[in-house]
């Protein structure tokens, strides 16, 4: 059986017909080959062969519930993740000799004895414990099939813009057999669907596991419960044992034709013409207090999750996540050209060829939209938690590094594509979290630096753990500050005032605080934090000659408090209030040290010139500066030289090494304006960092290098920190046609783009809040014709386009060379309608009331041009 070549000749020609439209649409290379079979779909991973370790298994997420789909023909694995299962109770992990020994800390670091303020902070800063602990895998839903078998036809395959993953077998007689599954968040279940062809009947059993801490039980004829109580031994250096979070599963099967019943700890399903099996899970973490619900009942919430859903048809389910799922994706589409028939072959192949040296343009878009899709997966809401170091995506009991929230480059990292690649929502599960850890970051604020506000370190977990933890290199109470930066971005790219009122500017109101009072005087004059560290890294020490980390006013630092004052005041500003406060933070904001170029003509790292103990080092986060912030641009061409050096720097000492690491590379280059390097930088995200399944690997797996690939791309495509927007700023010459539907910008707007010979044939802006647009021209000069706007108003006037908007206003820019325009390019698919996601509705409504939007413009909507 061959699945992807029709058998028929009339159809044949029609699905060559539409094939070609689509691949024309895709990479336009007229007369290139095109092989009609499904996975020539453009934002779609697909396999030949099933998952031979996790690491190429297809993750389904519904943001809170995941699974991990391997595909074996005869026995499916579903590797289940609820985004709460987390060993650990709360603890209130802050060192009580912190306070008295500050000022001792302090003085050491102001004398330059590094070693033994080092010394001091191991010994009364670090908490105790030190470690968090993991975040943990549900367990395993297993299905053997009765004598299925992968045959000729074996495929398995992600669909990004349904959210489904499925897997096409065969029986020994060549009846085919497809799995579908998917991770619902309109109905909160996992549903895996099994069809046989031609009227054949489907056996097998049905199980549901875990290695650890649980039981199953069947209910009934079609039911499973799995139930448990995660066990902690206890551990000085992680936590009190005991039993702790209780979770279950609940698992529903449906037939038809043939008929389930229950087998020992399994169901076993005889001769149906089709298997639906709903899944549904909870845990008695309660995130409000970040702590355990000692009244809640996984079992019965599970059940009753599944009830719900269980009224619905399995189409009707499916239709309403395949619809919800859409409406945040299909808000962008993205192709960046690339060989016509690059989505005919198999994703690891694909890779496995730009890992041998090629290069594939359809593969960093099919990159980009997966970044978005992981981050749809791990991060919206039913959510409660944000998206950790796996996203929820996680088999190990004690996963590398906890799995964990590290919030020194890599929580902040997750977040990086979410406004700019049209996903807003995702960052509501990011904000009520940092919401929560406020509470108990305002005790370790106190106790730990006899501050106001709040902060954490480096580290937290679902338990809102927010002292110093891990070792001295854990001493970096900047990191709440850093935190803050994506809810002040959200708004930035929304203008919901609402969000900015009260969500984001209490939170930021706090961490300034924690920063004003924590701010000390150094002997060189400025206001200075300290302890500090540049994250992970280290110095030499001048006296010693030995590496050093703990610090004073880390650059880092110091573009964190002048990032965080500087967004405060805007925010107090435009919300009216705290005017004194605001001009405090202006006060404190001219004293603290200003960026420095060091011996190399970098921008210096600490505040001192100090030699650097690993200049290749992964973290560049002095360059925080550059990307995510706005501190350094071509506005401040001396450090936007230095920032270049430093960056060339640490990659000629082996630097970018980890997947994370590299992306942000991608990023800075970027910022840099320089397409090519950020191009060779993605290929080697490609190259080095990324598994089978798309996964970026540090290794092992973690997602942040995904989100700020993805962000990279973007960034590669449009920038808008400099105060106004930029169209195609960093294109590399592998990119030379090209188009994007749907990016964001500060401010409000939405872009759709497309490009020929790196030039842009047209370009549309709407405006969803209604301000005013600043855009530089994107002809060079060159002439244009503008649609949607009173020409002799939005036409660029010395390189820069600039006009107020009204809400819902689309501006229609495209170049008049008539020969340009005969080769614009054809439509996107069409956007579906779907449901307009709570939070955006949410959104619109707060426009609305400020009379800033129509309740009823729709954000998502964009015909095809
Ligand atoms: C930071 C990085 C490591 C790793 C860890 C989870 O500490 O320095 O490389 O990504 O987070």
């Amino acid at each position: 059986m061959n699945r992807h070549r029709p058998s028929f000749p009339f159809l044949a020609a029609i699905l060559a017909v539409m094939g070609s439209a689509i691949f024309q649409a895709c990479a336009p290379e007229p007369g290139a080959p095109v092989e009609i079979r499904e996975g020539s779909s453009p934002d779609r991973l697909w396999y030949r062969r099933p998952a031979a370790d996790w690491n190429e298994a297809l993750p389904v997420g519904n943001g809170r519930l995941g699974a991990m789909v391997f595909g074996h023909p005869g026995r499916e694995k579903l590797q289940l993740n609820e985004e709460t299962v987390w060993a650990g109770s709360p603890v209130d992990n802050n060192n009580p000799g912190a306070l008295d020994n500050l000022p001792l800390i302090r003085q050491a670091l102001f004398a330059g004895d590094y070693g033994r303020a080092s010394a001091l902070a191991e010994k009364h800063m670090l908490g105790t414990p030190p470690r968090v602990r993991s975040y943990q895998p549900l367990g395993d839903l297993l299905i053997d099939l009765d004598g299925v078998q992968a045959g000729s036809g074996y495929e398995r395959a992600l669909d990004l813009r349904d959210g489904l993953a499925s897997v096409v077998c065969e029986t020994p007689d060549g009846i085919t057999v497809t799995r579908e599954v998917f991770a619902s968040a309109a109905d909160d279940v996992l549903a895996v669907r099994i069809r046989a062809g031609r009227g054949a009947r489907i056996s097998g059993s049905i199980r549901l596991t875990r290695a650890r801490d649980a039981t199953t039980r069947t209910a009934s004829d079609t039911e499973l419960v799995l139930a448990g109580r995660i066990i902690d031994k206890a551990d000085p250096l992680s936590g009190p044992g005991g039993e702790h979070m209780r979770f279950a599963a609940a698992l529903a099967v449906r037939t038809k034709g043939g008929r389930a019943k229950a087998d020992g700890e399994a169901l076993r399903v005889d001769g149906a013409r089709s298997v639906t099996i709903l899944l549904a899970a909870a845990t008695d973490y309660d995130p409000a207090r970040l702590d355990f619900d000692p009244g809640a009942d996984p079992a019965g919430k599970a059940v009753g999750t599944l009830a719900r859903a269980r009224r619905r048809s399995y189409g009707e389910l499916r239709a309403r996540h395949v619809a919800e799922h859409r409406a945040l994706y299909d808000r962008v589409s993205l192709d960046l050209g690339g060989p016509s028939d690059a989505g005919a072959v198999p994703t690891d192949e694909r890779l496995a060829r730009v890992q041998a040296g090629a290069e594939d343009a359809g593969l960093a878009a099919l990159y980009f939209q997966y970044g978005r899709y992981l981050l749809m997966g791990s991060s919206r809401r039913p959510a409660a938690l944000p998206a950790n170091l796996q996203g929820i995506w996680n088999r190990d009991f004690e996963a590398a590094w906890n799995s964990d929230f590290h919030t020194n480059i890599n929580l902040q990292m997750n977040y990086w594509p979410a406004e700019v690649a049209n996903l807003s929502e995702t960052v509501a599960p990011l904000a009520d979290f940092l919401g929560r850890l406020t509470v108990p970051g305002a005790v370790t604020a106190r106790k730990t630096y006899g501050a106001r506000g709040w902060t954490l370190h480096h580290l937290t977990d679902p338990f809102g753990r927010t002292g110093v933890a891990d070792g001295v290199w854990g001493v970096s109470p900047m990191a709440g500050p850093w935190m803050t930066f994506p809810l002040w971005d959200h708004y930035e790219f929304t203008g919901d005032t609402a969000f900015l009122r009260d969500v984001a500017y209490p939170i930021m109101k706090g961490s300034a605080e924690f920063v004003a009072d924590f701010l000390v005087p150094s002997p060189g004059g400025w206001l200075v934090t300290a302890p500090s560290h540049s994250p992970e890294n280290a110095y030499i020490d001048p006296k010693t000659g030995r590496a050093e980390s703990l610090t004073y006013a880390a650059t880092i630092d110091v573009e964190i408090a002048r990032a965080l004052f500087e967004n405060c005041r805007r925010a107090a500003g435009l919300l009216g209030v705290d005017a004194e406060f605001a001009a405090r933070l202006k006060e404190l904001e001219k004293r603290l040290p200003p960026l420095r170029i060091g011996r190399f003509g970098n921008v210096q790292e600490w505040i001192e010139d100090y030699g650097e103990a690993e200049p290749g080092h992964r973290h560049m986060s002095h360059m925080l500066a550059l990307y995510p912030l706005a501190q350094i641009s071509p506005e401040t061409p001396e450090l936007f030289e230095a920032a270049r050096r430093t960056i060339a720097r640490r990659l000629e000492h082996g630097g970018g090494q980890t997947g994370w690491s590299r992306a942000w590379i991608v990023n800075f280059y970027a910022r840099l304006l320089e397409g090519e390097a950020a191009y060779r930088n993605l290929l080697a995200l490609l190259r080095k960092s990324t598994l089978k399944n798309l996964f970026d690997t540090h290794p092992p797996f973690q997602i942040d290098g995904n989100f700020g690939g993805a962000a990279g791309i973007a960034e590669m495509l449009v920038q808008s920190h400099r105060g106004f927007i930029q169209v195609l700023p960093a294109l590399p010459a592998a990119w030379a046609d090209g188009r994007f539907r749907g990016l964001c910008a500060r401010g409000g707007f939405e872009l759709d783009a497309s490009w020929r010979g790196g030039r842009i044939v047209e370009l549309r802006v709407r405006s969803k809040a209604g301000g005013r647009l600043r855009l530089a021209d994107p002809f060079a000069g060159g002439p244009v014709e503008v649609a949607g706007a009173d020409p002799a108003e939005a036409r660029p006037r010395d390189g820069m386009i600039e006009i107020a908007t009204r809400p819902g206003q689309e501006i229609v820019y495209s170049t008049t060379t008539s020969s340009a325009k005969s080769q614009a390019l054809p439509p996107f698919p069409k956007c579906q309608s779907g449901t307009a996601p709570r939070d955006l509705a949410r959104t619109r409504t707060n426009l609305a009331r400020r009379g800033a939007m129509p309740a009823e413009n729709s954000l998502t909507t964009m015909s095809a041009s």
